[in-house]
């Protein structure tokens, strides 16, 4: 496993988990076979894709890592993406053993089967929905949500004890049996003591195929085993302690079934593997890539969110020309983004959503905004800024335009704020015709073009300076200027080497480091009459005001925007600021060297272990951070500190190195100022020093908790109840509550107070209905907040959703030859072979919706049949060298069908075709060909078969 996840096991399930456990180069855990299982599919998928393409693939070196993988895959900028993906895949798997531990659908305990398969096979559904909408994020955790009962299957039932080689393939389809299943009545297992359980399962079970599992349970569940039957065994299950007693889990070696481990866990693999090549087939390879934070170019995204009101028309000019720039100079290259996302607003109306992959989708969509009025001065930016938000990939960076004040500031702001914090996204703002930037507007009393006042604006550098980005003030004549220096930011691998904000404004000394993995360093200040020094490493100084000493090599400056190059001296430099109006200064450079972390806490369940937060963390407290190192092999953290954001007080922690890259970091209290994170460390292997990287988020504590959890699937036109809970740490009181989403469209009642005691829970719900005629993949994404009375305090619980209408289709699409042509006669060069299929999704299907060819570099042609679109016409032509293809045809829910046709031997022709479901990568099955002769064209024998 990779060195960066290896750790994590112990991390996360360091004394128990139900399920797969940990224990790093002994028993295999849920993270080292979701992993495992990952790396191998990917590295298939991009050597296929290397093959269709016809560039080298040169396999990376086992045991893979995802760093290794991004390489080979000729994705090394993804690398990072890549990490957060896997990472959120399986945190989400782990997270079932940490909420779920005692629903036994969750794991296949108490012979649950029906539902864990349910859990599975819609969970499948879902994630193929969300893929086909490229809600990715989506798609994720609800992968990882779902792999952990199909891994724990194999250790928890008697799939393995009943002599399978293979996985059950049934568990991703619905339609199907997974076996014979154990009555209710029947007993499965006779009393062993905990050292020799090795035949406690009764052998006429075993004789009959008889599927079971064991029982799971503590006090007061126990006693919910019925007479006879098996117990999951170990020391959390006390079902284990009644007869029969004993259990049959394989979940370490140490286990009652321990010999059975390397089995389980194998099967587990391969079984995970089955699922992601459907999941694959279905998506297709650059999709599924993508899923996992795989992408072509940069991985970064492009999002602009851009008022459309009548005074805009030279802002939209100008991000029309930017935008083309960008796409004329990246597309292609490594800096091309991954994702392309535009939101106009105006009022009252805000979006809609452009979300693509396809550079020329988004230009035409910006080339045809058109402005129009807008009513009064001020507009919907926040909404477009939340719809943005809620759709643009993790880390992402957002550019919003406007020259009006926010109006729907005061719903939205803390909102904002909470999908900034979740998301660590930086925003942007590009704000024409200020006060600050255009004092004439105000006295030219006869042009009625609006100006937006500095107190109007604040909101918007408040958020930008949440998030670590800048409010940049300017003239509509130099807004094109400003935007493509700021926008040149978009490049990946981006690090953060200082970012702090002072308002008011008041002159202080800040300190960053540039180390030897970084490249063009450059410095951004906004603020009014603003001077500064800098200090180089040796100690040379330079006044802002001064152009001759060259530590800085170029300098540009636009409204309240000043942007510097500097020399690329590593060391620690210093910059004095000097101002009494508020500034902000960022230092950036480009870097492999960075980190990720997330806000964990320890489990309150059966099963101790960190789980992420989904809202802030706790105030007042001890506090817990996971960090990763990325980009790097030999950096080694230092130390990790949270400083405020508005001041230089910081809480330094304590860290503790889990190997390798991963590194648990103790705080004995969470600031209650809102603060950045801040790591340094030593890179061993080089001379380049001390590196430091912070956050360009800001976060804050609260103490406030809320808590939420729900099943993330919505069924359109049926209620659904999320219930939540608020306590609050400090004073009680009457508490305001918003629940806010990224669905206009959806209908959501929820309380818009609640009365707290102080210390005591008080439970709640929101109520949701999507739209009858919502398609399935839809994202909602809510927030609901709790802010304490006055306001000075909230918190939050971001969850995310996915729309799926009932899936009744579970038929794969099949193939019907036609007709087939050979003219292979000679050389097998210099002729060529000629197939033509018809594939259908049946009577009742919801429609073939794509073919592709899997196998044969032959050329083919796909197209509807004219008057029907249910039939898709394919036609082949492959040198008579290259005689087998193959066609991968998905349905429009996602289900995949594979034709396999080939062309053996030379005169006569035979031809053997072949209507199979995606198989694993792992699984090198042969095909089973079954009877049925049918004479085709020219006397050649065609021979279909069936798995
Ligand atoms: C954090 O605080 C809790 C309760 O105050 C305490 O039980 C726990 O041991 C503390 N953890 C650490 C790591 O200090
Ligand atoms: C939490 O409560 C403490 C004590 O009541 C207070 O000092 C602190 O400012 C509060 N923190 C936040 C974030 O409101
Ligand atoms: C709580 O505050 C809300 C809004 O300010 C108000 O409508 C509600 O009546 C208050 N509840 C109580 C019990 O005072
Ligand atoms: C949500 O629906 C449930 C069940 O119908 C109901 O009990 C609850 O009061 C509703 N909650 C809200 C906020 O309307
Ligand atoms: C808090 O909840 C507990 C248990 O539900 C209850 O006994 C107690 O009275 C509550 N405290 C207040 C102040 O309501
Ligand atoms: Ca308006
Ligand atoms: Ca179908």
């Amino acid at each position: 496993m990779s060195s960066e996840l290896a750790v994590l096991c112990l991390l996360l399930l360091h004394t128990g988990a139900h399920g797969f456990a940990i224990l790093p180069g002994k028993s295999q855990s849920h993270l080292e076979i979701t992993e495992g299982a990952i790396l191998k599919v990917v590295v298939q998928v991009c050597r296929d894709l290397a093959q269709a393409e016809g560039t080298d693939f040169t396999f990376p070196s086992q045991p893979y890592t995802t760093e290794a993988v991004a390489v080979a895959c000729n994705a090394k900028k993804s690398s990072r993406s890549f990490l957060l993906a896997v990472t959120s895949v399986i945190f989400r798997n782990v997270r079932v053993d940490l909420r779920h531990a005692l629903n036994g659908s969750f794991h296949f305990d108490d012979e649950m089967f029906v539902q864990g398969r349910r859990i599975i096979a819609e969970g499948v559904q879902a994630v193929k929905a969300s893929n086909k909408q490229e809600n990715f994020e989506a798609a994720r955790e609800k992968l990882g949500e779902i792999l952990h009962p199909l891994q724990d299957f194999y250790s928890h039932s008697n799939w393995v004890e009943l002599g399978k080689k293979f996985p059950n393939s049934n568990l991703i389809r619905p339609d199907t049996s997974i076996g014979n299943l154990a009555d209710i009545s029947r007993a499965t297992c006779r009393n062993c003591d905990g050292d020799d359980c090795t035949n406690n399962i009764l052998e006429d079970v075993i004789a009959q195929g008889i599927l079971t599992s064991g029982y799971f349970g503590i006090v007061p569940r126990v006693s919910t085993k019925p007479d006879g039957k098996c117990s999951h065994g170990g020391g959390v299950d006390q079902t284990s302690t009644i007869e029969p007693k004993g259990g049959i889990n394989k979940d370490t070696f140490d286990s009652n079934h321990g010999h059975l481990h390397t089995a389980a866990a194998n099967m587990a693999v391969a079984a995970t593997g089955q699922l992601l090549d459907d999941v694959r087939a279905a998506a297709g390879d650059r999709a599924f890539l993508q899923m996992l934070g795989i992408s072509k170019g940069s991985s970064k995204a492009l999002c602009f969110v851009i008022d459309t009101t009548k005074s805009m028309s030279d802002d939209i000019e100008a991000v029309k020309k930017v935008t083309s720039s960008i796409i004329n100079s990246e597309v292609g290259t490594e800096n091309e983004p991954s994702t392309y996302i535009l939101v106009p607003f105006s009022d009252p109306e805000f979006g809609p959503l452009t979300k693509t992959t396809d550079p020329q989708v988004f230009k035409n969509a910006i080339n045809s905004l058109s402005v129009t009025g807008g009513g009064d001065d001020a507009e919907m930016s926040l909404s477009g800024l939340k719809l943005a938000l809620t759709a643009a990939p993790l880390n992402s960076e957002i550019f919003l335009f406007t020259d009006a004040p926010a109006k729907d500031m005061k719903d939205l702001k803390s909102a904002v704020i909470a999908l900034i914090e979740r998301t660590q996204t930086v925003v942007n703002f590009m704000i024409t015709d200020s006060t600050v930037t255009n004092r004439r507007i105000l006295r030219d009393k006869t042009r009625r073009r609006r100006a937006i006042a500095s107190s109007d604006a604040q909101v918007y550098r408040d958020l930008a300076q949440a998030s670590g980005g800048l409010a940049i003030e300017v003239t509509k004549t130099e807004l094109p200027v400003a935007t493509s220096i700021i926008t040149e930011s978009t490049s990946s691998s981006l690090v953060t080497l200082l970012q702090a904000a002072r308002n008011p404004g008041k002159t202080d000394n800040f300190f960053f480091r540039v180390d030897g993995s970084v490249t063009n360093p450059r410095v951004y200040i906004t603020g009014r009459s603003v001077t500064f020094t800098l200090i180089s490493p040796e100690g040379k100084s330079q006044q802002s005001s001064d152009p001759t000493v060259s530590l800085i090599t170029s300098s540009q400056s636009v409204g309240n925007f000043r942007t510097l190059r500097i020399k690329t001296e590593v060391g620690k430099w210093e910059i004095r600021m000097v101002s009494t109006n508020p500034y902000t200064l960022k230092v950036i450079g480009q870097s492999s060297v960075d980190f990720l972390f997330d806000f964990v806490e320890a489990s309150q369940g059966p099963f101790t272990g960190y789980d992420t937060l989904d809202t802030r963390p706790r105030a007042g407290v001890n506090g817990t951070l996971l960090v990763t190192l990325t980009g790097t092999d030999s950096v080694k953290l230092t130390e990790v500190a949270l400083v405020e954001s508005s001041g230089s007080k910081e809480v330094k922690g304590v860290v503790e190195s889990q190997g390798s890259d991963n590194f648990l970091v103790r705080v004995d209290q969470m600031p209650s100022e809102e603060f950045v994170v801040r790591v340094r460390g030593q890179d061993g292997s080089s001379s380049s020093g001390i590196f430091q990287r912070q956050t360009p988020t800001n976060f804050r504590a609260s103490n406030v908790t809320i808590t939420a959890d729900s099943n993330p699937i919505l069924v359109p036109g049926t209620l659904f109840s999320v219930p939540f809970s608020v306590m609050s740490g400090g004073t009680g009181g009457n508490f305001t509550i918003r629940a806010t989403n990224n669905q206009q469209r959806f209908n959501s009642v929820s309380p818009t107070s609640l009365i707290l005691v102080s210390g005591n829970s008080t439970d709640s719900t929101v109520n949701i209905t999507a739209p009858l005629n919502t398609p399935s993949g839809t994202d909602f994404t809510m927030t609901i907040e709790a802010e304490a009375p006055g306001g000075a305090d909230t918190n939050y619980v971001m969850l995310r959703f996915s729309v799926l209408n009932t899936v009744t289709d579970f038929t794969k699409p099949v193939c019907q030859l036609l007709s087939l042509q050979s003219r292979c006669v000679g050389a097998c060069n210099s002729s060529t072979w000629d197939l033509s299929v018809q594939v259908t999704d049946g009577d009742d299907g919801v429609g073939v919706e794509r073919v592709t060819l899997k196998q044969g570099n032959g050329s083919m042609n796909a197209s509807l049949a004219a008057g029907n679109a249910n039939i898709m016409l394919v036609s082949y032509r492959a040198s008579c060298c290259s005689p087998d293809m193959e066609l991968l045809a998905v349905d429009r829910v996602g289900n995949v069908g594979l034709c396999f046709y080939s062309l053996t031997g030379n005169s006569p022709v035979a031809l053997s075709s072949s209507t199979k479901v995606t198989q694993s990568v792992f699984l090198f099955l042969s095909m089973v060909v079954l009877g049925l002769h049918v004479t085709t064209v020219g006397g050649n024998s065609l021979i279909p078969g069936n798995l």
